[in-house]
């Protein structure tokens, strides 16, 4: 996650000459930069360079980026009227640029290519713009909330299957607002969804939630092919609630890449160790990869990862 981001100089190079937007939006730009990290590190997978919020401009909504803070829709969603007048528009032109990069990022690559998108939950929030505003709709007026949701999961569907199209082995979605959602409500705004999105594709899914460790059962039962673990969590330990069904990813804590090559080593040593014998282990850090992250950590990570049997 993030893998391609600022804390690598050539990547920071390319944004002070192109906006975010463009960087996303341009092809050659976001082919480029997915490229970036190979050019260093012996990833195993390369992740498309593109945003979760892309996929508003299918309904319409101008997306901007705002410097230091992300990108965010310019006219937000605030009631049932205006839910009732979303309409999807052409995926496939409205999201051409992404099917182009995929395109321009095969033949580049000698490892698999993920596609990506965000979950519905999670769209939401963005979408209506305030995150305590999303949760007091939801609860006072959960049937337009749902028909949102019913909205942006057939958005996220038609995205993955446009990037699979386009020749994504596999995607990741992400539900990082899922945190913030009792255990009801997971079921029914968060889980319900990842279930639709992930019974819809014929390709392996990862899902990555913020906070998974505390409710990885009912997560494991959503039927993706993986699922993203964060750091509080022991892995084995998480193996043994979770059962078989499932294969594990994560975890390392991203702040551990400020300390040491040395530091980074052990740390990383001790978390393979520990899934030593778990087959289909996805090794990753918990969450994304922190903005001046050290280079040396992150290859120190690599190559244990590498060296590692
Ligand atoms: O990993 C990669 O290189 C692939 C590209 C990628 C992915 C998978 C980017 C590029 N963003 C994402 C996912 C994404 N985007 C998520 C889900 C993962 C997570 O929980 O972290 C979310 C929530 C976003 C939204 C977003 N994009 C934010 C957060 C905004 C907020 O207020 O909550 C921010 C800061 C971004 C910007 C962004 N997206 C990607 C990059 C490299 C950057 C930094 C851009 C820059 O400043 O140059």
């Amino acid at each position: 996650m993030r893998q391609a981001g600022r804390y690598l100089p050539e990547y920071r190079k390319i944004r002070e000459k192109h906006s975010f937007i463009e960087m996303s939006h341009t092809p050659e730009l976001a082919a480029e930069v997915t490229l970036l990290p190979f050019k260093r590190f012996s990833f195993d997978a390369a992740i498309l360079f593109s945003d979760i919020l892309v996929v508003f401009e299918a309904l319409g909504k101008e997306i901007v980026f705002e410097e230091g803070k992300g990108p965010r829709v310019t006219s937000p969603v605030k009631n049932a009227a205006d839910v009732a007048s979303l309409e999807i528009k052409e995926v496939k032109s409205a999201l051409d640029y992404q099917a182009k990069t995929i395109q321009l990022l095969i033949p580049e690559l000698n490892v698999p290519l993920l596609g990506f998108a965000g979950a519905p939950f999670t769209l939401a929030s963005y979408l209506i713009g305030d995150l305590t505003l999303a949760k007091q709709w939801m609860f006072d007026d959960p049937k337009s909330f749902e028909a949102l949701l019913d909205i942006l999961c057939d958005l996220v569907i038609q995205t993955l299957q446009l990037q699979i199209d386009a020749g994504a082995k596999a995607v990741q979605i992400f539900d990082s607002w899922a945190h913030v959602l009792g255990s009801r409500q997971l079921e029914k705004y968060s889980f319900y969804y990842l279930k639709k999105i992930v019974d819809a594709l014929s390709v392996p899914t990862l899902i990555f939630a913020r906070g998974s460790s505390a409710f990885a059962e009912p997560l494991a039962l959503v039927g993706s092919s993986g699922i993203s673990m964060d750091w509080p969590v022991s892995l084995p330990r998480l193996r043994k609630r979770v059962g078989n069904r499932v294969t594990l990813q994560g975890n390392l804590d991203p702040d551990i890449l400020f300390s040491s090559p040395e530091v980074v080593r052990k740390e990383t040593q001790a978390m393979l160790q520990g899934m030593a014998s778990d087959p289909g282990y996805i090794v990753n850090l918990g969450h994304g990869i922190k903005p001046n992250t050290p280079l040396e950590s992150v290859q120190a990570f690599v190559d244990t990862c590498h060296e590692f049997s």
